[in-house]
């Protein structure tokens, strides 16, 4: 399964992140350095949709889709060089799918940092010039042999990719905000590049700064393009996620006056990056999430739940999310000719309520 890794500068706040999201309890410190291995974890989810369900089906049981996490050891400046925790670091951001970079605007003396005053662009400069430098460092050591064995058209056109790759790098520009064509960026997937990821983007603001908040994100929007870039308060949305009571969450936001927890917003924003994309079971004993990839088929949707139901797959009876809530429930869809009868070539919808036929 895909997994998103968390990267940033020391103390910058990814293991405070990582504990909001995943609910494990790991070492959150005002040291440099305090993560040196990296945390993995599950974050849940969360979808409205599935509690509308879970309702309506009187659902003993809701269980929201999950997304895997890893919390990564912070990278100092000159990492591409062996600084800090150098190669480890790269190595483990090697084999993340996606990539979600904090960046740091809180200010607090007594959590030193590499920059004072903080300052969220400067971050993402150190942060993208080490993977960038890594990139080259790996492009410069495989061109000589590729040139050597360029000899066939299909291997020219990965030269010439790899040296497109060169030149962008050169100029600092990371692959995933490059101008490069699809074309080529398809011939460097082979290469595992880190640049060559999805990214996300968060910025770690203090409680000070929740009504600038809006401001913070546009700068970084600016900086970035089409990626997804949230601010929030990690300290509070760790302190609003560990709270199970949904009155006292209620009155916690109210008091900071914020309408929305901004944590569920960039789970949901990872997962959708990451490709991934929902359907539904229901029923009186669960309601669940399960995930599929964008283009996967109903027989390959019901392997997901078991590989049982992949290999006996008959029929999947299928309603949309939206039908199924306008009717009142499965039932009344079925009832109002709502469902319909799919087969193995059907692709599965983001939304699709579903229930499997198969041969065991
Ligand atoms: N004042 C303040 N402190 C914060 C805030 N967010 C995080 N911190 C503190 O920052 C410190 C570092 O947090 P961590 O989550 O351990 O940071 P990290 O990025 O995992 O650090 P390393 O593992 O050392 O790279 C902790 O003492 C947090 O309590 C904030 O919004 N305001
Ligand atoms: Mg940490």
């Amino acid at each position: 399964m895909e997994r998103l890794g968390i990267v940033g500068l020391p103390n910058c706040g990814k293991s405070g992140l990582f504990r909001a999201l995943t609910r494990m309890d790991v070492e959150v410190a005002s040291h440099p350095f305090t993560t040196t291995g990296s945390n993995v974890g599950v974050a849940q989810v969360p979808d409205t949709r599935l509690d509308v369900l879970g309702e309506l089906a009187a659902s003993r049981k809701i269980v929201p889709a999950g997304l895997n996490v890893i919390d990564i050891a912070g990278l100092a400046a000159g990492a591409s060089q062996g600084e800090g925790l150098g190669n480890r670091f790269l190595a483990q951001i090697r084999e993340v799918d996606a990539i979600l970079y904090v960046l740091r605007a809180f200010d607090d003396p007594n959590v030193v940092y590499a920059t004072s005053p903080p300052d969220p662009l400067g971050d993402l400069e150190v942060l993208e010039t080490e993977l960038c430098l890594s990139d080259l460092e790996t492009l410069e050591s495989r061109l000589p042999k590729a040139r050597k064995a360029a000899t066939q058209d299909e291997a020219k056109r990965l030269v010439a990719a790899l040296e497109a790759a060169v030149v962008v790098l050169e100029a600092g520009v990371p692959l995933y905000r490059s101008d490069i064509d699809s074309a080529t960026r398809a011939r460097l997937r082979d290469q595992f590049l880190l640049t060559d990821k999805t990214v996300l983007y968060v910025v770690n603001i203090g409680e000070e700064q929740l009504g600038d908040a809006a401001g913070i994100e546009g700068a970084v929007r600016e900086h970035v393009g089409d990626a997804d870039v949230t601010a929030l308060c990690f300290a509070l949305e760790d302190e609003i996620a560990q709270l199970d009571d949904a009155a006292a969450r209620t009155e916690l936001l109210a008091g900071y006056d914020i309408g929305e927890p901004a944590l569920p917003r960039v789970a949901r924003a990872a997962y959708h990056a990451l490709g991934k994309r929902t359907f539904f079971t229901t029923g009186e004993k669960e309601s669940r999430a399960w995930t599929i990839r964008v283009g996967d088929t109903a027989p390959v949707a019901a392997g997901v739940i078991h590989s049982d139901f992949e290999r006996g797959f008959i029929r999947a009876e299928v309603v949309a999310y939206e039908d199924l809530v306008a009717a009142g429930g499965w039932d009344d869809a079925k009832r109002q000719g709502k469902t319909r009868l799919e087969g193995r070539d059907y692709v599965v919808r983001d939304g699709d309520v579903i229930e499997f036929r198969f041969n065991v």
